[in-house]
Formats: C-alpha cells, structure tokens, sequence
C-alpha cells in the first residue's frame, strides 16, 4: 500500500474515494462535511437522506462508515465516517481506529483502489493532531486492505508537519 501526505483540500482530490468526517446524522455539518456538501452538490445530501430514511434511521454509530455517490467532486464516492468526539476522561482511540478500518473495509467492498481521508476528529471534534496522527497512520498500515493508493490531506501546514514526522 502507497501511503501519501498532501497539504490542501480534501474536495479537490482525484481519487476513487474521498472520507468525510461527518456526524452520526448524515445531514451535513461545518469543517471537511461543510465542504464536501458544499463542492459535491445536492446529490450527496440526497442520498444521506436515503440512507436516514432506511437503514440508519437512527444514524450512523460513531466508528461505522457508509457511502454515497461523490456528486460533483472530482471522485466516485464519499464514504461517511463518524469519528468520536476526544474525550480527556475516556479513552475513545478504539473508536477512531474503527473510522479508519471500517472506511477501508466499505472502500474495498466499492472496489476502490484510491483513497483520501481528512485527519478525522482532529478540528471540531477535538483530537489532538500528534495522537490523531498516530492512530490513523498505524490503522491503516495494518488494516490489511485491498485499496492500494492511500492519501491524508492535511489542510493546514501545521497538521502535515505532526503526519510527517509519525509517518
Ligand atoms: N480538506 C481537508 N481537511 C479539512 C478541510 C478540507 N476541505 N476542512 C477542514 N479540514 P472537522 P471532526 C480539517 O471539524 O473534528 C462537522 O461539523 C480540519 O482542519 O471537519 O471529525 C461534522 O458534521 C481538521 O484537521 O471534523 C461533525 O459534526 C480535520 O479536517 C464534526 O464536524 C477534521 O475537522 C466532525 O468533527
């Protein structure tokens, strides 16, 4: 597996699958859904709405994935996570690790070869960057899965220095 560090927007990337941080309601939120929901178009809340509608009902579990069709983003599919919000008196990382297996698991299921996550968890949901990092690099390298292209797109400077120096 090809493992790659981008710093920029995860909407821009050419890849057979794009992660989405979401939230257990599928129905759009602020940071990477915001603009993924934004650049994507219509398409991808409709299909949320679906997925609501039937087999979520109550939402999606932190820790599951799910995907729709990417819309008119520069990829095939988003795959909906939901990564846990930090806790300083819980240890939650099970659950991170969880986003970052299960995303691969529906990828190779979709047949995906690419791939491209956002550092889950790390912007409103509270994770620190370092321990993010190193939950997300380690999983992936481990998870034993068929997608061969994997990309984090970092979006700020800061955040590819922390993913360097752990890869
Ligand atoms: N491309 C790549 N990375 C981005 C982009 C982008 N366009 N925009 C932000 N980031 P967040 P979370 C980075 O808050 O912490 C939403 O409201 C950002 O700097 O998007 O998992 C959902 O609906 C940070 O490092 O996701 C949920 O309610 C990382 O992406 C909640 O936020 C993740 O930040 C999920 O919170």
């Amino acid at each position: 597996m090809k493992l790659t560090l981008v710093q920029g927007d995860i909407t821009e990337q050419r890849v057979d699958a794009v992660v989405n941080a979401a939230n257990s309601s599928l129905l759009g939120g602020g940071g990477v859904d915001g603009a993924i929901h934004r650049r994507g178009g219509p398409e991808i809340l409709a299909e949320c709405r679906k997925l609501r509608a039937g087999h979520y009902g109550r939402g999606l579990p932190t820790g599951q994935a799910v995907a729709t069709t990417a819309g008119r983003l520069p990829a095939r599919w988003v795959i909906h996570t939901v990564g846990p919000v930090h806790s300083a008196s819980e240890d939650r990382s099970g659950l991170l690790a969880s986003c970052y297996r299960e995303s691969l698991r529906v990828a190779d299921t979709l047949g995906a070869c690419s791939v491209a996550f956002p550092a889950i968890s790390t912007g409103i949901y509270g994770w620190p960057m370092d321990d993010a990092a190193r939950i997300a690099l380690e999983t992936v390298r481990t998870a034993g899965a068929r997608v061969d292209d994997v990309r984090f797109v970092l979006f700020d400077a800061a955040a590819y220095a922390v993913f360097e120096a752990r890869l």
